[in-house]
């Protein structure tokens, strides 16, 4: 196909981002088809039929298309044939390459100055600012979410995203999160002019033509998408990967239900639905809404007994929270089966428990670390169907990483690094980049729990948070009460990790889990944990824990993986009622010594792993006081202030 030269020429600034920031009215639908119509120009639709979209769909087409000028419209389907179809193109074009040892798997290099989300240049956008971030103490930059004014906004886009598709094609993705048509899902549009990203979003969320049913009269969070390289592109374009690492933008417009992003094509930072709407915006949605959308694993866990429990686990990015929604218990008799790895929706039900499903389809995983002695049911899960990006792989067509020296089954052989060097296992460097990963359909998993695309969702009972902290916390308490457990998800901590721009081991504050991907104030947001509370509805416990206290040795003190059933069995030995095993102390219930079954462990130092020392939480109650009073000031709500001064009087007690 001949590309229209005219939409290869220079694009002037005419406002159109401006324009784009404001509502389009509500106008006569012959006004408005006139004015969609005019706005979609010469640019032809490549495929399906823009005639049977809604009418707001194609005004946001228009819209967008007259703004980005792409040099055609595609309009997905999700199917198979359509996917299989982008993979011959990428594949033809370098960008793609088939893994010959399993069935439908690929792998993809990215340019290696785009690799991870980038927190720093990822903004909420709201008139006011305080919407957005807390009232920090003077001079002290917030770490909960940026903030960028609606003018610089304006500017911004301005800067960069007319003509930004100039001779690429734009594709229309139309995605459910949560199952299609459920009572707690909702649907997006993401605009964009990557061909991996539709790939990617075809297994991360439910691509296909009933999103245009369920769509009816609901409103669709729209997403907008581009590398920000448009042709004919003026630099070097490594690995097939077009990007703009320089002009990297990712910003968000709660009220409007809007994303743009710009300049990268990885992960959260181009695959909109994950953490940009479902955590972001879904956060806001949620707030206006009455439910939670949150950083967590989903899991199911069936006793010896029969009887299931569903809990929900919150820890930072890259602590293993697809290890633990897929553990496979040491603890003979139990069984975990797998709901969600790394986001939960959760509303209030009419009998008062807590419901959750997981918005996404499939599984972003950090592929280092992962293998079958880690977490053997993810390994199963991502054979076919799979993509794999920034992993290295073997002269045998097999994917590569740190943590699979041992079960590869040709320890010599030849291996072609993420940055495309020979490479052999044992010589210094790395054959993976740390925030590699894999992208595997959900359903393919073998422990997939049989009701994780039920649209209603699985009662919660508790909360798990949870952080890498190497010094100082045990490896489980109770909070006692909702209160506290608010309280002390707002002090969660765990070190840096690779899946932002963060380098080095030092323990960052990650509150809920959700620093990187809070969506407004932290402070409202506290504020409507707490106000979820009624006497009407059942609570789900909250609880801590930390599999990554470490000796004096600087080893680790419990085995973790598997073993961590150990401590769950504890959890719900909890929710059962069992008083006797715990032992409180000033941050919360213990268990009692010896209420852990660590049969077949070997030699663990109970003492040590489940101490709570004096002068380690002296201090953290004082660091903590500094950064809630920094970061949150006086939108600290009461109630969290209360356990604050509470906790910190009962740990002068230690
Ligand atoms: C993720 C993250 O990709 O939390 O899930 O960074
Ligand atoms: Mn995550």
């Amino acid at each position: 196909m001949s590309v229209d030269p005219n939409l290869l020429t220079p694009y002037k600034n005419t406002g159109a981002a401006n324009a784009s920031l404001r509502q389009i009215s509500e106008d006569a639908f012959y006004v408005v088809n006139e004015v969609v119509m005019k706005r979609l120009g010469h640019v032809p639709i490549l495929k399906g039929d823009f005639h049977l979209l809604p009418a707001k769909v194609q005004r946001f087409i228009a819209e967008k298309a007259e703004l980005m000028r792409p040099r055609g419209i595609f309009i997905c389907d999700g199917s198979q044939h359509e996917a299989d179809e982008l993979i011959d193109k990428l594949i033809e074009r370098g960008m793609l390459s088939k893994l010959e040892a399993y069935e439908n798997n690929y792998i993809c290099r990215t340019d290696p100055k785009d690799v991870a989300r980038v927190e720093s240049k990822t903004w909420m956008v709201t008139k006011n600012k305080y919407d957005t971030v807390t009232h920090t103490k003077e001079g002290v930059e917030p770490i909960m979410g940026h903030w960028l004014a609606p003018e610089d906004l304006a500017t911004e886009l301005d800067s960069r995203f007319p003509g930004c598709m100039a001779g690429r094609i734009m594709y229309v993705i139309p995605f459910s999160m949560g199952p299609v048509g459920g009572p707690l899902s909702k649907i997006g549009i993401q605009l964009t002019d990557s061909n991996y990203v539709v790939l990617s979003m075809r297994i991360m969320t439910r691509v296909n033509n009933d999103v245009w049913d369920a769509l009816g009269n609901q409103d669709f969070v729209r997403c907008i998408h581009s590398v920000g390289l448009p042709r004919p592109v003026k630099q070097r374009v490594i690995n097939h990967w077009p990007c703009n690492p320089e002009r990297v933008l990712i910003a968000h417009r709660p009220p409007e239900r809007e994303i743009w992003s710009f300049g990268s094509g990885y992960g959260g930072n181009s695959l909109l639905g994950k953490k940009c709407f479902a955590l972001r915006i879904a956060s806001n949605i949620a707030k206006d809404e009455g439910w939670m959308a949150e950083h967590m694993l989903i899991m199911g866990v069936t006793r010896p007994c029969g009887r299931e429990h569903f809990i929900a686990a919150a820890f930072p990015s890259a602590c293993g929270k697809t290890n633990l929604a897929m553990l496979e218990p040491t603890l003979p008799g139990w069984k975990v089966r797998c709901v969600g790895d790394d986001i939960a929706w959760m509303k209030f039900g009419e009998d008062g428990r807590l419901y959750a499903i997981n918005p996404e389809a499939g599984f972003f995983g950090v592929a280092p670390g992962t293998s079958n002695k880690t977490n053997p049911m993810a390994v199963a899960t991502f054979q076919k169907n799979s993509i794999f990006t920034n992993v290295a792989e073997t002269a045998n067509g097999e994917y590569f990483w740190e943590g699979l020296e041992d079960e590869i089954a040709d320890k010599n052989v030849d291996i072609t690094t993420w940055l495309g060097e020979k490479w052999h296992i044992g010589e210094p460097g790395v054959a993976a980049h740390p925030n590699s990963r894999f992208a595997a359909p959900a359903n393919q998993c073998p422990i997939i729990h049989p009701d994780w695309e039920s649209p209603q969702g699985v009662p919660i009972e508790a909360i798990i948070f949870g952080g890498r902290r190497p010094q100082g916390v045990p490896l489980i308490y109770e909070t006692n009460s909702w209160e506290h457990g608010v309280f002390t998800g707002s002090c969660l901590k765990s070190e840096a990790t690779a899946a932002a721009e963060f380098t080095g081991k030092t323990v960052m504050h990650d509150p809920m889990a959700m620093r990187p991907f809070m969506g407004y104030n932290f402070g409202k947001y506290l504020q409507h944990w707490l106000d979820l509370k009624t006497d009407s509805r059942k609570m789900p416990k909250i609880y801590h824990v930390n599999w990554f206290r470490k000796d004096s040795n600087n080893k680790f003190l419990w085995p973790g993986f598997g073993d961590n059933i150990r401590v769950i069995d504890w959890i719900i030995r909890r929710l059962d009622g069992e008083q006797e095993i715990g032992v409180e102390t000033p941050i919360g219930t213990v268990p009692a010594k010896g209420s852990i079954n660590l049969e077949g462990l070997g030699e663990v130092n109970w003492d040590e792993l489940m101490s709570v020392p004096a002068d380690y939480w002296k201090q953290d109650a004082q660091e903590i006081r500094k950064f809630l009073d920094e970061q949150v000031g006086e939108d600290l709500p009461e109630p969290v202030r209360a356990e604050m001064d509470a906790q910190e009087k009962r740990v002068q007690t230690l």
